[in-house]
Protein backbone atom coordinates (compact mmCIF):
# COMPACT_ATOMS: atom_id res chain seq x y z
CA UNK A 1 0.00 0.00 0.00
CA UNK A 2 1.13 3.55 -0.56
CA UNK A 3 0.18 6.91 0.82
CA UNK A 4 0.63 10.13 -1.27
CA UNK A 5 -0.11 12.99 0.71
CA UNK A 6 -0.81 15.94 -1.25
CA UNK A 7 -2.00 19.93 -1.10
CA UNK A 8 -4.26 19.12 -3.48
CA UNK A 9 -8.08 17.86 -3.58
CA UNK A 10 -8.55 14.55 -4.29
CA UNK A 11 -11.61 12.68 -6.03
CA UNK A 12 -11.95 9.81 -3.27
CA UNK A 13 -15.85 8.22 -3.82
CA UNK A 14 -15.19 6.11 -0.53
CA UNK A 15 -17.90 6.76 1.97
CA UNK A 16 -17.03 4.99 5.89
CA UNK A 17 -20.10 2.73 6.49
CA UNK A 18 -21.98 3.55 9.61
CA UNK A 19 -21.49 0.54 11.10
CA UNK A 20 -17.89 -1.16 10.47
CA UNK A 21 -18.47 -4.55 12.00
CA UNK A 22 -21.84 -6.62 11.83
CA UNK A 23 -20.73 -9.07 14.14
CA UNK A 24 -19.44 -6.44 16.77
CA UNK A 25 -20.87 -6.86 20.29
CA UNK A 26 -20.90 -4.90 23.00
CA UNK A 27 -19.39 -7.27 26.07
CA UNK A 28 -21.71 -6.48 29.21
CA UNK A 29 -20.92 -7.58 32.30
CA UNK A 30 -24.40 -9.08 33.61
CA UNK A 31 -24.01 -10.96 30.16
CA UNK A 32 -20.63 -12.56 30.85
CA UNK A 33 -20.56 -16.55 31.64
CA UNK A 34 -21.84 -16.33 35.51
CA UNK A 35 -18.62 -18.32 36.80
CA UNK A 36 -16.19 -15.55 35.33
CA UNK A 37 -13.14 -14.97 37.64
CA UNK A 38 -12.80 -11.20 38.57
CA UNK A 39 -8.74 -10.00 39.55
CA UNK A 40 -8.06 -6.41 40.88
CA UNK A 41 -4.41 -4.99 40.76
CA UNK A 42 -3.61 -1.49 42.11
CA UNK A 43 -0.75 0.97 39.94
CA UNK A 44 1.44 2.07 42.35
CA UNK A 45 4.52 4.32 42.73
CA UNK A 46 7.18 4.49 45.49
CA UNK A 47 9.16 7.16 47.08
CA UNK A 48 11.76 6.53 44.74
CA UNK A 49 9.96 6.07 41.87
CA UNK A 50 9.61 2.43 41.36
CA UNK A 51 6.51 1.67 39.67
CA UNK A 52 4.59 -1.68 40.32
CA UNK A 53 1.87 -3.25 39.07
CA UNK A 54 0.41 -5.07 42.85
CA UNK A 55 -1.77 -8.01 42.53
CA UNK A 56 -3.99 -7.82 45.31
CA UNK A 57 -6.23 -10.17 47.16
CA UNK A 58 -9.28 -9.61 49.99
CA UNK A 59 -8.34 -9.97 53.48
CA UNK A 60 -10.59 -13.12 54.86
CA UNK A 61 -12.48 -12.50 57.95
CA UNK A 62 -10.18 -13.44 60.73
CA UNK A 63 -6.77 -13.52 58.78
CA UNK A 64 -3.94 -12.51 60.08
CA UNK A 65 -2.40 -8.95 58.87
CA UNK A 66 0.25 -7.74 61.16
CA UNK A 67 2.66 -5.39 60.13
CA UNK A 68 0.94 -5.89 56.60
CA UNK A 69 0.50 -2.66 54.58
CA UNK A 70 -3.18 -3.04 53.52
CA UNK A 71 -5.05 -1.06 50.79
CA UNK A 72 -8.76 -0.40 51.76
CA UNK A 73 -11.02 -0.03 48.91
CA UNK A 74 -14.65 1.29 49.25
CA UNK A 75 -17.02 0.49 46.25
CA UNK A 76 -20.08 2.31 44.74
CA UNK A 77 -22.34 0.11 47.52
CA UNK A 78 -20.68 1.56 49.99
CA UNK A 79 -18.82 -1.88 51.20
CA UNK A 80 -15.55 -1.69 52.15
CA UNK A 81 -12.49 -4.32 51.39
CA UNK A 82 -9.54 -4.43 52.71
CA UNK A 83 -6.75 -6.12 50.56
CA UNK A 84 -2.88 -7.57 50.75
CA UNK A 85 -0.83 -7.23 48.03
CA UNK A 86 0.18 -10.74 46.51
CA UNK A 87 2.86 -9.84 44.27
CA UNK A 88 4.61 -6.39 42.80
CA UNK A 89 7.71 -7.12 41.28
CA UNK A 90 8.00 -9.14 38.34
CA UNK A 91 9.61 -11.88 39.51
CA UNK A 92 7.29 -12.33 42.68
CA UNK A 93 5.36 -15.53 42.40
CA UNK A 94 2.52 -16.08 39.76
CA UNK A 95 -1.13 -15.44 41.38
CA UNK A 96 -3.30 -15.21 38.49
CA UNK A 97 -3.61 -18.71 36.93
CA UNK A 98 -6.57 -18.71 34.20
CA UNK A 99 -8.59 -21.55 32.54
CA UNK A 100 -8.07 -21.59 29.65
CA UNK A 101 -11.59 -20.64 27.30
CA UNK A 102 -12.67 -18.66 30.29
CA UNK A 103 -14.07 -15.90 30.44
CA UNK A 104 -12.07 -13.19 33.06
CA UNK A 105 -13.11 -9.08 34.54
CA UNK A 106 -9.38 -7.85 35.71
CA UNK A 107 -10.01 -4.21 37.37
CA UNK A 108 -7.01 -1.89 37.38
CA UNK A 109 -7.01 0.75 39.86
CA UNK A 110 -4.49 3.66 39.42
CA UNK A 111 -3.21 5.16 42.59
CA UNK A 112 -0.25 6.92 40.86
CA UNK A 113 0.06 10.59 39.65
CA UNK A 114 0.63 9.16 35.88
CA UNK A 115 -1.45 7.94 33.09
CA UNK A 116 -0.32 4.05 32.51
CA UNK A 117 -1.81 2.21 29.67
CA UNK A 118 -2.41 -1.09 30.46
CA UNK A 119 -1.63 -3.94 27.91
CA UNK A 120 -2.96 -7.30 27.88
CA UNK A 121 -0.78 -9.90 26.21
CA UNK A 122 -2.52 -13.04 24.24
CA UNK A 123 -6.13 -11.62 24.60
CA UNK A 124 -8.41 -8.94 23.09
CA UNK A 125 -10.32 -7.55 25.80
CA UNK A 126 -13.44 -4.62 26.02
CA UNK A 127 -13.42 -2.49 28.69
CA UNK A 128 -16.19 -2.34 31.03
CA UNK A 129 -16.42 0.46 33.11
CA UNK A 130 -14.17 3.33 34.15
CA UNK A 131 -15.52 4.26 37.57
CA UNK A 132 -13.24 7.74 39.67
CA UNK A 133 -12.12 6.84 43.24
CA UNK A 134 -10.59 9.16 45.46
CA UNK A 135 -7.19 7.81 46.38
CA UNK A 136 -6.22 10.37 49.58
CA UNK A 137 -6.15 7.80 51.57
CA UNK A 138 -3.46 5.84 49.94
CA UNK A 139 0.20 6.63 51.83
CA UNK A 140 3.01 6.08 48.73
CA UNK A 141 5.38 6.08 51.50
CA UNK A 142 3.66 2.64 52.71
CA UNK A 143 1.62 1.28 50.06
CA UNK A 144 -0.80 1.17 51.95
CA UNK A 145 -4.43 2.90 53.09
CA UNK A 146 -4.60 5.02 56.11
CA UNK A 147 -8.53 5.82 55.27
CA UNK A 148 -10.14 3.90 52.21
CA UNK A 149 -9.89 4.74 48.61
CA UNK A 150 -13.54 5.46 47.94
CA UNK A 151 -15.72 5.14 44.77
CA UNK A 152 -16.70 9.01 43.90
CA UNK A 153 -18.22 8.82 40.44
CA UNK A 154 -18.71 7.74 36.92
CA UNK A 155 -16.31 8.56 34.16
CA UNK A 156 -16.77 7.52 30.61
CA UNK A 157 -15.33 5.49 27.64
CA UNK A 158 -15.00 6.82 24.88
CA UNK A 159 -16.17 6.41 21.62
CA UNK A 160 -12.77 5.11 20.69
CA UNK A 161 -12.61 2.45 23.42
CA UNK A 162 -15.73 0.99 22.62
CA UNK A 163 -14.16 -1.79 20.93
CA UNK A 164 -11.75 -4.65 20.94
CA UNK A 165 -8.90 -3.87 22.47
CA UNK A 166 -5.05 -4.77 23.42
CA UNK A 167 -4.61 -1.60 25.82
CA UNK A 168 -6.34 0.52 27.69
CA UNK A 169 -5.89 3.62 29.28
CA UNK A 170 -5.76 4.21 32.54
CA UNK A 171 -5.76 8.21 34.78
CA UNK A 172 -4.94 8.72 38.09
CA UNK A 173 -7.70 7.56 40.49
CA UNK A 174 -9.65 5.51 37.85
CA UNK A 175 -10.71 2.06 38.52
CA UNK A 176 -10.80 0.61 35.08
CA UNK A 177 -12.83 -2.96 34.58
CA UNK A 178 -11.92 -5.05 31.36
CA UNK A 179 -12.96 -8.55 30.04
CA UNK A 180 -11.47 -11.11 28.10
CA UNK A 181 -12.03 -14.45 26.70
CA UNK A 182 -8.72 -16.40 27.00
CA UNK A 183 -8.45 -18.85 24.33
CA UNK A 184 -6.33 -19.56 21.27
CA UNK A 185 -3.38 -20.57 23.45
CA UNK A 186 -2.28 -21.93 26.67
CA UNK A 187 1.00 -20.43 28.54
CA UNK A 188 2.56 -18.10 30.00
CA UNK A 189 1.97 -14.48 29.31
CA UNK A 190 2.51 -10.98 30.65
CA UNK A 191 0.42 -7.83 31.28
CA UNK A 192 2.04 -4.61 31.80
CA UNK A 193 1.99 -0.65 31.16
CA UNK A 194 2.95 -0.28 27.55
CA UNK A 195 5.19 2.57 28.64
CA UNK A 196 8.51 1.71 27.96
CA UNK A 197 10.22 2.65 31.30
CA UNK A 198 7.74 1.54 33.17
CA UNK A 199 7.46 -2.13 31.95
CA UNK A 200 10.79 -1.96 32.52
CA UNK A 201 10.63 -0.54 35.80
CA UNK A 202 9.14 -2.35 37.52
CA UNK A 203 5.34 -2.36 35.92
CA UNK A 204 5.53 -6.08 34.37
CA UNK A 205 3.65 -9.51 35.59
CA UNK A 206 3.03 -12.88 34.72
CA UNK A 207 -0.26 -14.97 34.35
CA UNK A 208 -0.59 -18.53 32.85
CA UNK A 209 -3.40 -19.81 31.04
CA UNK A 210 -4.07 -23.66 31.33
CA UNK A 211 -6.92 -26.18 31.32
CA UNK A 212 -9.14 -26.06 33.84
CA UNK A 213 -9.02 -29.61 34.36
CA UNK A 214 -5.36 -29.51 35.31
CA UNK A 215 -5.78 -26.40 37.29
CA UNK A 216 -8.28 -28.31 39.72
CA UNK A 217 -5.86 -31.33 39.84
CA UNK A 218 -3.15 -29.35 40.75
CA UNK A 219 -5.33 -26.68 42.98
CA UNK A 220 -3.88 -23.84 41.48
CA UNK A 221 -4.09 -20.56 43.51
CA UNK A 222 -6.47 -19.32 40.62
CA UNK A 223 -9.09 -20.99 41.03
CA UNK A 224 -9.47 -21.15 44.74
CA UNK A 225 -7.90 -16.75 45.49
CA UNK A 226 -11.00 -15.11 46.72
CA UNK A 227 -12.60 -13.16 44.60
CA UNK A 228 -10.75 -9.57 44.76
CA UNK A 229 -13.36 -7.20 42.97
CA UNK A 230 -16.91 -7.21 42.02
CA UNK A 231 -17.48 -4.11 39.78
CA UNK A 232 -21.26 -2.85 40.06
CA UNK A 233 -23.92 -5.26 38.89
CA UNK A 234 -25.88 -2.92 35.93
CA UNK A 235 -23.71 -2.18 32.58
CA UNK A 236 -23.29 1.42 31.83
CA UNK A 237 -22.75 1.84 28.58
CA UNK A 238 -26.13 3.71 27.83
CA UNK A 239 -24.49 6.31 30.40
CA UNK A 240 -21.29 6.56 29.07
CA UNK A 241 -22.99 8.08 25.65
CU1 LIG B 1 3.00 3.21 33.25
Amino acid sequence: MEFRVSSQPVDDPFVLPATLSTSYRRLEHDRLPPDHQHRLVALVEYPDGMLTLRELAEVQEGEATAGEALIAMTDEQGKTVQYRTVAKQFEDTVNWFVAYGSTEVWSIINLTQDTHPFHVHLVQFQALSRDLYNKDGFNPETGGTTAPVFFQGHGTLDENEMGWKDTVRVNPGELVSIAAAFDGFTGRFMYHCHLLEHEDHDMMRPFIVMPAAAMAAMDMPGMSMPMPYRPRQTPTNGEHK
